[in-house]
């Protein structure tokens, strides 16, 4: 494993004994500085207990922070979405484009997972601007238009074309408006990430560097010969963290990866909850002194944090 990542200390960051409201697993969230302030929308299933795999439902809550390591919950769920076609909205990413405030979110609907986009500006009033034909998520924007055009990364999850089962990839999209998306682009296959004989995909909306926009990445082992700890049976699948590079005007063009996942689970908080040996990154934070936030879900059951100097992140993408 690489030395450059810390795990905060403090972690988990934020956990469901922390929400004002009936919370469970608190994970994949997404994070972003907004108006002087850490913003953290949270995914929420609740209404749920170890040992069993039903929960009431899931909301998305919001979280505000001083220093990006401790959380005051707003007192209330945000957002729960919930129509006779839409079942919920979850896994929230977010970033800051001129000024306004992005989401991004999965959603389950009686015909297929679709990948929502959504503005906000006071994370009161949301407005629908996109959602995509099925099967699609883990959909992230990156926080500024390059030659006018909003840009993202996401996950359609191909059953029948793609030959093997769960082997779906990472792709590029633009739009002039955020609602109509095209020049679609394949990013990254998963058969090209070495230790990950599954599914991947999108993480935490990309950070501008000099060397290109820096992204993490989930990628996924499944491995049947091993069940792995978690609150129903069948559970192995591991989760982990990759970081690659992209170039600044091309995003779609790979010009760095790391050859070795950049985050593992190893602490208990990573290897045991909801479902164990899950790491699901959703919100990257460059500060003005280089340091990199990375937040990610552990376990489907709590969100945490590491940091890294955004100069070493690079050198790892350029091994
Ligand atoms: C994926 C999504 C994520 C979750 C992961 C591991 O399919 O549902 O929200 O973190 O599985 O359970």
């Amino acid at each position: 494993m690489n030395t450059v990542l810390t795990r905060c200390p403090a972690n988990p960051i934020l956990t469901a004994d922390r929400i004002p409201y009936p919370a469970t697993l608190i994970f994949n969230a997404g994070v972003t500085k907004f108006q002087g302030k850490y913003v953290m929308v949270f995914r929420n299933d609740y209404g749920g207990k170890p040992g069993t795999a039903n929960f009431a439902g899931t909301n998305i809550g919001v979280a505000f922070s001083d220093d990006g390591i401790r959380w005051a919950p707003q007192p209330k769920p945000w957002i729960e979405w919930k129509t006779d076609e839409i079942r919920r909205a979850y896994d929230p990413r977010i970033s800051v484009i001129d000024g306004r405030c992005y989401l991004c979110f999965a959603v389950d609907t009686a015909h297929g997972i679709r990948g929502g986009i959504a503005v906000t500006d006071d994370f009161d009033k949301w407005e629908v601007l996109s959602l995509s034909a099925p099967d699609n998520r883990n959909m992230v924007l990156f926080p500024e238009r390059v030659n006018g055009k909003f840009m993202r990364l996401e996950r359609p999850f191909p059953i029948y074309g793609r030959g093997a089962p769960e082997a779906f990839d990472l792709w590029f999209s633009d739009s002039p408006d955020c609602a109509y998306w095209g020049n679609t682009q394949l990013v990254l296959g998963s058969e090209q990430v070495p230790w990950a004989n599954c599914k991947i995909g999108p993480g935490a909306p990309p950070i501008k560097t000099r060397a290109g926009w820096l992204t993490a990445y989930h990628a996924v082992n499944v491995d049947k010969t091993k069940e792995l700890p978690a609150w129903h049976p069948n559970w192995h699948k591991t989760y982990t963290i990759g970081l690659m590079l992209l170039d600044l005007e091309q995003p779609w063009k790979v010009v760095g990866m790391m050859r070795e996942p950049l985050l593992t689970p190893t602490t208990d908080y990573e290897l045991n909850g909801f479902r164990g040996h899950v790491l699901f990154p959703g919100g990257m934070i460059l500060e003005p002194n280089g340091e990199v936030k990375i937040y990610y879900g552990a376990a489907d059951t709590v969100e945490c944090l590491a940091t890294a100097h955004v100069d070493d992140l690079i050198a790892l993408c350029r091994q």
